[in-house]
């Protein structure tokens, strides 16, 4: 299961058809990044360079002329640095593996690059990268002093980002293969922590279950850093320290996800420490999943981005005047943002080689339409401030989000993370097998 190199060489056609005529489109792929002292971090493809070429070494660049024909710069053989840093594809490697037209060690970068640029109106790339942005210039300049010789340098810089953001935003089936594999790897990180799990325990003890299936699975990577937050500390949207104790009667809220192939998967599962959710707990509970249910029903063709999570807004807010958390009118509550107290995030996002994936939301002003191959995450929570003081004691400090990957299709909205529980009844089941 993988992306074939004819699926890259159809992407770069399919890029240089939406964009001017004698364009030259340019990407680069990042380099390492120290951590401290002679310690990198791990290294990880930029997802567009990536989705061009599949690519994943640091440092490299890819340029596309008009017709799709594809150059790729790349770090030479070295037999001393690949002694140290490991294999590099070099030249021959890279034309034979990844399908590019032709390949070039870095060290002639500049005079490739200005062969490829001389004579070309439009130079494409995304506009933010700030670096290659600057690098382009000073090959445009040498072009340019060198006129008067025959050169020709670009005319106009243009901006790829919206046309590939929009290629990328629609998956194709071997991306969606391989998004599903993710996603039920995923599934089985959160079945173990569930089964495993131990009040006394930290919140990094449980952490290695998850990242231990992930490798155990073959997904080497993390899609985001885990999120294990035990009782008020789910209340935290962005909580990574992941180093409290865990408590009896916690609620414990994961969402963590594996990579696979660069591909994110996005889960957010949340269980009571002890195995048995409190009337409290359940009460809220329940409520987050009725949203994710009337949410999913919404992530079908044709409907506008925004109605998913008005549908978690809307029955959000009637749950939290039932229950007693909000008073007042439900409209009402609706129309002033009251919920925002307790739910202060949106519903979803889309999922792909990055966990926020790219691709508009509006067009327009206005939200677009969901569309076959659009994959996005629904996560609706409620969180309620442990020195909340408007509410009964019973509810404060509770933190809840209920998060699956979810599948545009013809047919209705496709869960790629199937088979993971999420009703009250199943959680507990899952854990009584305690492990
Ligand atoms: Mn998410």
């Amino acid at each position: 299961m993988s992306i074939r190199p004819q699926t890259y060489q159809e992407r770069r056609r399919r890029l240089m058809a939406s964009l001017p005529e004698n364009t030259v489109a340019v990407f680069r792929t990042g380099s390492l990044c120290t951590r401290n002292n002679d310690c990198d971090y791990e290294f990880r493809p930029d997802s567009s360079f990536f989705y061009l070429c599949g690519f994943g070494e640091p440092d490299a660049l890819l340029f596309i002329q008009a017709d799709g024909h594809a150059t790729l710069g790349v770090l030479p053989k070295d037999p001393e640095r690949e002694l140290w840093d490991g294999f590099r594809h070099g030249v021959e490697g890279a034309k034979a593996t990844f399908g590019v037209d032709e390949a070039f060690e870095l060290t002639e970068v500049d005079e490739r690059a200005l062969t490829l640029l001389d004579g070309v109106e439009n130079v494409a790339l995304l506009m933010h990268d700030k670096g290659l942005r600057e690098q382009l210039w000073q090959w445009r300049d040498q072009l340019y002093r060198q006129k008067r010789q025959g050169k020709l340098p670009p005319d106009n810089f243009l901006d790829a980002t919206d046309t590939l953001h929009e290629m990328r935003l629609i998956k194709d089936e071997e991306e969606i293969a391989i998004m599903e594999a993710a996603a039920q790897i995923s599934v089985k990180a959160h079945e173990q922590a569930m089964r495993s799990v131990r009040p006394g325990q930290k919140e990094y003890q449980l952490e290695a279950e998850l990242n231990y299936v992930f490798m155990q699975q073959g997904a080497r990577h993390l899609a985001y850093n885990n999120i294990v937050a035990t009782g008020a500390n789910a209340c935290v949207l962005h909580y990574i320290s992941n180093d409290a104790t865990i408590a009896d009667g916690d609620l414990i809220l994961i969402d963590a996800g594996c990579e696979l192939g660069c591909y994110a998967s996005d889960i957010t599962r949340t269980f009571p420490a002890n195995g048995k959710f409190s009337e409290p707990q359940a009460a809220l509970y329940q409520l987050v999943l009725d949203a994710q249910y009337a949410s999913i029903e919404k992530m079908r063709v044709g409907e506008p981005y925004e109605a998913f999570h008005n549908a978690a807004i809307e029955t959000l807010t009637a749950g939290l005047v039932r229950l007693g958390l909000l008073q007042g009118d439900v409209a009402e509550l609706i129309e002033n943002k009251a919920y925002r107290e307790f739910y202060m995030h949106n519903t979803g996002h889309w999922l792909g080689l990055d966990v926020h994936d790219c691709g508009r939301y509006k067009e327009n002003s206005q939200s677009r339409t969901l569309q076959p191959g659009m994959v996005l995450t629904v996560e609706p929570g409620l969180y309620v401030a442990a020195d909340n003081e408007r509410v009964d004691p019973k509810w404060r400090g509770i933190g809840i989000r209920i998060e699956d990957d979810i599948l545009i299709r013809e047919d209705g909205p496709y869960v790629l993370t199937h088979g993971l529980a999420k009703e009250i009844d199943d959680i507990e089941a899952l854990m009584s097998q305690h492990n």
